[in-house]
């Protein structure tokens, strides 16, 4: 006999009370295992809920604008055939709370659960709710009540929800009251020079290019968009200083060039030696392993360095966790499965959060410096640019080194000049000599 299952929220890291932007289902289709069922769209991504095994949607369990977390129901879901009844819990005999993250489904009686699906919304609905409805007590206070449109359009212009009143039934928010939150954020920035508060920004420029020849539009991607309006705040709201200096990694090139021809398992980079340079600075200035909360500083006594990795879609940032307790090739080989998992954009949530320091290494590219965006809530991050043969004078003549040149965005309110330039100075030693790592 088939069963209903759950379709449950399955793994999604840290993140917690995930607005749902996007139903992909409708009661009554049919679904392959892996199938999207919903969207999810967290501040920093967005992920879809897989269909746990192959059947026909019975009843969906959530909504526009829910907010979802692991184990969350997502929908009720017929099994196909006997080999999926057979592999699924006794219906009736368990009533264990939703598995965490392995098994993202759960046996339900049909009997029991399951409404008729004609009773049930349709995915494509637009959710009216039918009694009165207040957002304030329905949702959390975290997950503003609005469609999906609008939050792309306030996403667009880097409104923050959570600050919009909405003026719609329920406290709803509708596009016009983020047009007069816009506005009345411009009125009060311009009239509110006295008081120093706002941006005090003029409008975008609007300008028919067509006008003056040829064009071709293509929209952003949702990576861009997304790390876009991060990138945006980041820049305007933290007071950025880039301390820029150079490390001699003439040795180190010499080491890194043996273990490549000792070992042929992994491709060992010079971003690995940053990596463990990083992690030694760090725990040498705590003050650059850390977030500012309010009017406190959370220290971390751990060290899991982000990496930026460009894809063909835009910026991610991937972590790789406790660094401190890798080696080179262990690093190495964690860069190269992260890298291909990125552009390959199967990079979950997981992979990308709970960073506590950026690395953005441009060195296979080029260029000799560049000022890198820090990645809040973190307070510094590191850009590494091309490494090149210069001469160095030392004492009695010039010598050929190599320099990398090493450029360290950092948060001035957490971080003062002479803090970067000891951070700087600490990093370059190490990369000059590894053995100071041992230290
Ligand atoms: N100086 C000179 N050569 C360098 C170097 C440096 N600082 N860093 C790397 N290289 C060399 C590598 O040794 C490698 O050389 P070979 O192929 O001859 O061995 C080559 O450049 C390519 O390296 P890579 O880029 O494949 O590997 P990586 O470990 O240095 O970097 C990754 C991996 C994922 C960080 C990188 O591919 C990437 O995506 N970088 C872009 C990050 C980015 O976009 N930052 C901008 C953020 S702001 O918009």
């Amino acid at each position: 006999m088939a069963q209903i299952k759950q379709a449950l929220v399955p793994d999604i890291g840290d993140y917690h009370d995930v607005p749902v932007i996007e139903l992909l289902v409708q009661v009554g289709d049919r679904v392959s295992k892996d199938q999207g069922l919903a969207t999810l769209e967290s501040d920093k991504a967005t992920m879809e809920v897989p269909a746990p095994f192959a059947g026909t949607v019975r009843e969906l369990k959530v909504k526009l604008g829910d907010a979802v977390s692991e184990g969350s129901v997502v929908a009720l879901i017929e099994a196909d055939g006997d080999a999926q009844a057979a592999a699924a819990e006794p219906a009736a005999a368990k009533a264990e709370p939703p598995p965490k993250s392995d098994a993202p489904a759960k046996t339900e009686p049909v009997a029991a659960k399951a409404e008729p699906a004609a009773a049930q919304p349709t995915a494509r609905e637009t959710h009216t709710p039918p009694v009165a409805f207040s957002a304030d007590t329905v949702l959390p206070a975290s997950v503003p009540y609005a469609s999906p449109s609008v939050r792309v359009f306030a996403r667009e212009l880097g409104v923050d929800l959570a600050q919009v009143k909405g003026g719609e039934r329920g406290g709803r928010i509708a596009k016009a009251d983020v047009q007069a939150f816009v506005k009345a954020a411009l009125a009060g920035a311009a009239g509110g020079s006295a008081t120093g508060g706002g941006l005090n920004l003029i409008a975008w420029p609007k300008v028919d290019f067509a006008k003056f020849g040829e064009i071709e539009r293509r929209p952003l991607s949702r990576i861009n968009k997304l790390s876009g309006a991060n990138l945006a705040r980041n820049w305007a709201m933290i007071p950025h200083v880039t301390q820029f200096d150079e490390a001699d990694i003439t040795e180190m090139e010499t080491f890194r060039k043996r273990l490549g021809e000792e070992q042929k398992e992994v491709k060992v980079t010079p971003l690995v030696f940053l990596i463990k340079a990083v992690v030694a600075a760090l725990q040498q200035y705590p003050a650059f392993n850390a977030s500012l909360d309010g009017d406190e500083l959370v220290l971390k006594k751990y060290f899991h360095i982000g990496i930026a990795v460009d894809t063909p879609d835009g910026l991610v940032v991937p972590v790789i966790r406790n660094a401190d307790q890798k080696g080179l090739l262990a690093l190495s080989k964690e860069l190269a499965e992260i890298s291909v998992k990125a552009r390959e954009k199967k990079l979950g949530p997981a992979d990308m959060s709970g960073g506590c320091f950026s690395i953005s290494s441009l060195g296979g590219i080029g260029g000799t410096a560049f000022t890198p965006i820090i990645n809040a809530p973190e307070v510094a991050i590191l850009g590494v640019s091309k490494a090149q043969t210069k001469p160095l004078w030392n004492g009695t003549e010039f010598i050929p080194r190599l320099l990398l040149p090493l450029s360290l965005s950092y948060d001035h309110r957490v971080i003062d000049g002479a803090a970067a330039a000891r951070f700087t100075a600490f990093l370059a030693r190490a990369l000059t000599d590894l053995r100071r790592l041992l230290l």
